[in-house]
């Protein structure tokens, strides 16, 4: 995990080529790493998805998942935690920490997940930034804690970035840039970082020993800790997150990637020393799979132990969906072994489904397998009905797993297909988009009878565009949604409509009185009778009831839907042949058009409340950015270097936000905005609206 471009998907490329899985190392630039397949991806030279990788190493296999790091895809990375037992965050060496470096490690902190921080792209020139490299880890250690502890030293010289001292063993990798990511081991520590690495060595001991009391003795006796005591204190404190190792590396000159990967095999977590998986099962059905079940309410809270012995259960975390070879599910075994060719039970949603041809996947490629084993990771093609976040298992070994929440869709707009062809394909290929990508919503908006698609902002909606048509031959045109506009009074009036019509024969006639008043904002429409003596017969009041109520909808100033008042009628007459209920149903809507020219009527307008979040130094132009969208701000608070700001701000001014903000803040902003209230709509900005609307025509008498 860790921001955009800080090298998450090269570093796998060079993780996956220093454990020889590939025969060169893959790269982002040319579309060969492994991680990068997504042509979308490719184009844009940034994850947008997260994808799966393994690498063998040494008898151990290490999943690998890859996420992104832009910032409106933060939700996706955060899905990438649930299946794996740690995250390794990287920290670009020129930048130090950035915004969406801090989000994932705060997402890490909140699921428990351990973490090992890499400070990456060393072989830059400028790495180090500006205070050099002791400031940056000054400045981890500033955020996350004095657990935040190196565990190696760079070895940067004249010659760049060559090779790494491991504090642990006191031992230094040297590597040739470029090479195959193997280091050469050399047990002398250059002079001039001995002082250095011995100091750091100890503080590390120091640090280790902290957490358990008979190290602490050992220490205090010895002055230190044997080195396998070390390994083992130090690979605990990991996996129960009191230790954040700093490492170093360059995924692009493959330095210290091997090292890396011996690192992984040794310190972290293996899922079978997960703090148990915390499902959600029957209390029955805990009991009989022999986990500790806990009653809490209807549902019992259990504890999944990760392990072979366990009955077979699975969590599926990701869906791909592709024209050819068609769904692709990837999930993780949370108890017990899966077996090619096995039937299971979706518990999620009661149907049936069979594994046929389990298998791992390295980037797209799936490589078959026999059978999966508790923790492991797999995929498996052509499930008829799973999709992600449901889990799958054994009969009668119910779990039920929880995805993290995914935020609200920043960005709306209006999808329209170029052709009749292009609308019969658009439902369908919008729905298979959706079950691979769980932030985009499709909709008809009610209000305006237009179909809206959301996602994250400008570049995931244009991905998702530009999917429909390369996958399923969909083209559309998207358009700035209409803002849902309203209508509403402002002051009581009362007025007389009076329906008379003599055609010949049979005559019309229809006569009320009404008042209106303003009902508070989301009051939307009341009704009252008064009518006293008979004047109106109760049969014909939901007519005029109907009369309003019609009339309303097509509006009075601009032909939005009036809202939020209360009409009564308190009088009115009637005639014993000619009056009917279509009569009152004219007189209603009369008495309405006649009320509203002395009620004040205005215009209102949908109001959102956004909450922005960026590094401080942005504040000042994004508060100034705001007033000029007629945005009240609520409050402004500062969470380590970023700001976040929550303010109000109309609908009609936030439609392009996204792209907006993103160039005000070099990429670094984010936001969430969701449907607040409606207001009244300043006068000004009213009658530019009114001017560009249609005022709705005089209704005919009938
Ligand atoms: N100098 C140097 N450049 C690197 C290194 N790793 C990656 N890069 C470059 O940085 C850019 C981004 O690399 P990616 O691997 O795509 O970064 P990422 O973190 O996967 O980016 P997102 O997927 O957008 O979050 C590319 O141009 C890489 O060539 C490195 O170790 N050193
Ligand atoms: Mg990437």
């Amino acid at each position: 995990m860790g921001h955009a471009h800080s090298g998450k998907t090269t570093f796998i490329a060079a993780l996956l080529h220093a454990a020889k899985m590939t025969p060169t190392q893959g790269r982002v630039s040319d579309g060969t790493a492994v991680t990068a397949y997504d042509e979308e991806e490719i184009a844009r030279g940034a994850t947008m998805q997260n994808a799966v990788a393994f690498a063998e190493w040494q008898g151990v296999k290490i999943n690998l998942v890859d996420t992104p790091g832009f910032h409106m895809f933060s939700h996706e990375a955060r899905a990438a935690l649930l299946p794996v037992e740690s995250a390794v965050v990287l920290v670009n060496a020129q930048n130090g920490v950035e915004a969406v470096t801090e989000r994932v490690w705060k997402y890490a902190e909140e699921a428990n997940i351990p973490r090992i921080v890499v400070v990456n792209q060393m072989d830059h020139p400028k790495a180090g930034g500006g205070g050099g490299l002791s400031a940056l880890i000054d400045d981890l250690v500033d955020r996350w804690g004095r657990n935040c502890v190196p565990v190696q030293l760079p070895i940067s010289d004249s010659q760049g970035f060559h090779g790494v001292v491991d504090l642990v063993t006191m031992e230094a990798y040297d590597y040739t840039p470029g090479g195959d990511g193997r280091g050469r081991m050399t047990k002398e520590i250059p002079a001039n970082l001995a002082a250095e690495a011995k100091a750091r060595h100890e503080a590390l001991v120091e640090l280790v020993a902290e957490g358990k009391d008979e190290l602490m003795e050992e220490f205090f006796e010895k002055g230190t800790i044997p080195e396998d005591h070390l390994i083992a204190a130090l690979h605990e404190a990991i996996r129960e997150d009191r230790i954040f190792p700093v490492l170093f590396s360059s995924g692009l000159a493959n330095i210290a990637l091997d090292h890396l990967l011996d690192f992984i095999k040794v310190y972290a977590p293996a899922p079978i020393e997960r703090v148990p998986f915390t499902v959600r099962a029957p209390a029955a059905v805990a009991a009989n799979a022999g986990s500790d079940a806990e009653s809490t309410g209807d549902a019992a809270l259990s504890l999944r132990k990760v392990a072979d012995s366990e009955p077979a259960a699975l969590v599926v975390f990701k869906t791909m969906t592709d024209p050819f070879s068609g769904r692709i599910t990837f999930f993780k075994v949370v108890s017990g072994v899966i077996k090619t060719d096995a039937t299971v039970e979706n518990y999620t949603r009661r149907g049936q489904e069979r594994l046929s041809h389990l298998s791992i996947m390295q980037g797209r490629k799936a490589v078959e397998v026999q059978e999966l084993h508790a923790g492991d990771l797999g995929a498996v093609a052509k499930l008829r009905e799973t999709l992600t976040g449901d889990t799958l298992g054994a009969k009668g070994a119910e779990i039920q797993v929880d995805l993290f929440p995914l935020p609200e869709p920043a960005m709306t707009y209006a999808i329209e297909p170029k052709s009749r062809a292009d609308e019969d394909k658009l439902a369908p290929a919008i729905h298979k988009l959706m079950e691979e990508d769980l932030l985009i919503k499709f909709f008809r908006d009610p209000m305006t009878n237009e179909f809206l698609i959301a996602g994250a902002g400008q570049p995931h909606i244009e991905a998702i565009v530009s999917r429909l048509k390369k996958r399923y031959h969909a083209e559309v045109t998207l358009k700035a949604p209409k803002v849902p506009y309203r209508e509403t009074i402002r002051s009581k009036a009362e007025a007389q409509g009076r329906h008379k019509k003599q055609t010949g024969g049979h005559g019309q006639f229809g006569d009320c009185k009404i008042r209106m008043e303003p009902l508070p904002r989301g009051g939307g429409f009341e009704f009252g009778n008064e009518v006293f003596g008979g004047a109106v017969p109760r049969n014909f009041i939901p007519a005029i009831e109907k009369g309003i109520v019609e009339s309303a909808a097509r509006g009075y100033l601009a032909g939005f839907p009036v809202v939020d008042f209360k009409a009564v009628v308190y009088d009115g007459s009637y005639h014993d042949v000619d009056s009917n209920e279509m009569s009152f149903k004219m007189a209603g809507r009369l008495a309405f058009r006649k009320a509203m020219e002395s009620a004040k009527p205005c215009l209102l307008e949908p109001v959102m409340k956004v909450e922005i979040e960026a590094p401080d130094e942005f504040a000042g132009a994004l508060m100034g950015d705001l007033n000029g969208r007629r945005g009240r701000v609520a409050g402004m608070e500062s969470k380590g270097r970023t700001t976040v700001i929550n303010a109000q701000v109309p609908m009609a001014e936030m439609l392009t936000y996204g792209s907006i903000l993103t160039s005000m803040t070099q990429g670094k902003g984010s936001y969430r905005m969701e449907m607040d209230h409606y207001d009244i709509v300043p006068q000004l900005v009213a009658e530019k609206i009114l001017a560009n609307a249609k005022r709705p025509v005089e209704e005919e008498e009938e």
